[in-house]
């Protein structure tokens, strides 16, 4: 049932057997999870128990309350699907390898479902947990539509190069999965866990609070779908770069944690739309742009660095590393949107209030932070750092790779040479103001 492409084995010397648990972590919900299925079909098979376990850590890198109080609240919900189709669901605090190595001691497990991640941190969990133990342990990419380890088996140019190899394969893996079925009712089911305790149970970074105009879970990551297919997709392939019109699905939260599934956002897209200019901008978006972010992580140790940048980038930013500097801004002045720039601040405003910014003021905003810093290697610090700590979207492969692609030009070509930026793409103010209304921009944030 779940495709022989979207499983990596780790431990292939060992025998999956004894009781199944599915480590659930990037991908956050009780439907569309090819992860929790696998674990399901496996414990089925086995005629073994199945058991959902997320470790939770309060020092996740770049997270502060903000996103706790969004993941939080969101797997509560899904802990509540998983309970009512009696699949216990445990939250388990503390060191995550620690405590899945534990879980599996404690329950006699003997197969670990876990999610496909690229990033740095995820993959030190999963290598410690299996340093620690003897269960087998299967990597099932839930993240992708076409999987990222499948799809190519290196890093890609670019988007020109990817889109061909998805392309080839979408149709096969585009799909709706089945649902997730009720296991037998003796199962014990752990206590369903309270998020405000939790919540004020961690040492968190409590000064950047949760945002009020997204609203956190698989039900609202649904809903936040059907408006954007109602009401936005008509118009989005012209407009969706305009922030003044709102014209983007806002989906990105909810993709970040795995609250949704990107193929059931595609799936229903074409399901309810017509394939047309605007559906096929989005899903060039959805599908094409944010499986290159992860094909870069994936197959780049140094994806939030400049280490990932291509050897001309390198060689540009060396050229140009000692070129005058008009402005030189702090961390701190960046982050109270304190530069001489009010577009630039009030994009900074708008990830500080409201935890979002609009995508095309994402680029002009990175390539500030690359004009207005010391070097390439502060930018990406700055960038990362501020993008991680305000955004609801960020620390995610999309977000890396955003930041690389606008400091350091991945994914992107070389443009006319100019001082500091090399042949780095460059975006200004004229340009936004040919684009969009600055100022009533600017206003809106500010009101926000
Ligand atoms: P829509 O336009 O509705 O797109 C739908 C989905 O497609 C998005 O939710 C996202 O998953 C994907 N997508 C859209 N644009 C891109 C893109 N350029 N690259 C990869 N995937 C894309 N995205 C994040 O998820 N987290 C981040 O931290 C993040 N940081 C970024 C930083 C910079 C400097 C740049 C240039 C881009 C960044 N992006 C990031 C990518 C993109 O800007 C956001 O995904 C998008 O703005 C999210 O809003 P939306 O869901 O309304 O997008
Ligand atoms: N994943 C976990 O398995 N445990 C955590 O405690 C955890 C905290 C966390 C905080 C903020 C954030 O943005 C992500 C967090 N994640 C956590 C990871 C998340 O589930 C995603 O898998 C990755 O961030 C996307 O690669």
């Amino acid at each position: 049932m779940i495709q022989k492409e979207r499983i990596f084995d780790l431990t292939p010397d060992l025998h999956a057997e004894g009781n199944v648990i599915y480590w659930m972590s990037r991908e956050q919900r009780a439907e569309d999870n090819p992860g929790l299925l696998c674990a399901q079909q496996l414990a089925t098979v086995m005629e073994t128990n199945l058991s959902v376990v997320f470790t939770l850590t309060g020092d996740y890198p770049g997270a502060v309350l903000r996103h706790y109080d969004f993941m939080i609240r969101g797997l509560h919900e899904t802990a509540t699907s998983l309970h009512a189709l009696h699949i216990p669901f445990y939250l388990l605090v503390g060191d995550p390898p620690q405590r899945i190595a534990e879980f599996i001691r404690d329950h006699g497990t003997g197969t670990v479902v876990a999610d496909f991640d690229p990033l740095h941190i995820k993959r030190q969990w999963v290598a410690a947990a299996m340093q620690s133990t003897r269960a087998k342990f299967l990597e099932v990419d839930g993240h992708n539509v076409v999987p990222a380890r499948f799809v190519s088996e290196k890093i890609e140019f670019g988007a020109y190069t990817l889109r061909p190899k998805i392309r080839r394969h979408l149709d096969r893996f585009l799909e709706i999965l089945p649902a997730l079925r009720p296991m037998d009712s003796h199962a014990a089911l752990p206590e369903l866990f309270s998020p405000g305790d939790v919540l004020d149970s961690l040492r968190l970074d409590r000064s950047v609070g949760p945002v009020d105009r997204i609203s956190p879970g698989s039900s609202a990551a649904t809903e936040t779908l059907e408006v954007f297919i109602g009401e936005r997709l008509k118009g989005y392939a012209e407009q969706r770069n305009d922030p003044n019109l709102q014209m983007t699905s806002d989906l990105s939260p909810y993709l970040h944690f795995g609250q949704i599934s990107a193929m059931r956002v595609a799936v229903e897209v074409l399901r309810q739309h017509p394939s047309d200019a605007d559906s096929e901008a989005f899903l060039e978006e959805l599908i094409v742009r944010k499986e290159l972010s992860d094909n870069f992580c994936h197959y780049h140790p140094g994806y939030d660095t400049t280490s990932g940048f291509h050897e001309w980038a390198k060689k540009t930013h060396e050229a140009h590393r000692n070129d005058e500097r008009e402005y030189v801004y702090t961390r701190e002045q960046f982050e109270q949107g304190a530069t001489h720039d009010p577009l630039w601040n009030a994009a900074q405003m708008q990830i500080v209030r409201h935890g979002k910014m609009h995508g095309y003021m994402r680029m002009y905003w990175a390539k500030k932070i690359l004009e207005w810093t010391e070097s390439p290697e502060q930018a990406m610090e700055f960038a990362i750092y501020l993008n991680d700590t305000y955004s609801l979207d960020g620390r995610d492969p999309s977000g890396y790779t955003g930041i690389a692609w606008s400091i350091g030009g991945v994914h992107d070509r070389a443009w006319k040479e100019r001082p500091v930026f090399g042949k780095i793409r460059y975006m200004n103010y004229n340009g936004a103001k040919r684009k969009f209304d600055v100022q009533a921009y600017i206003r809106s944030v500010n009101k926000l």
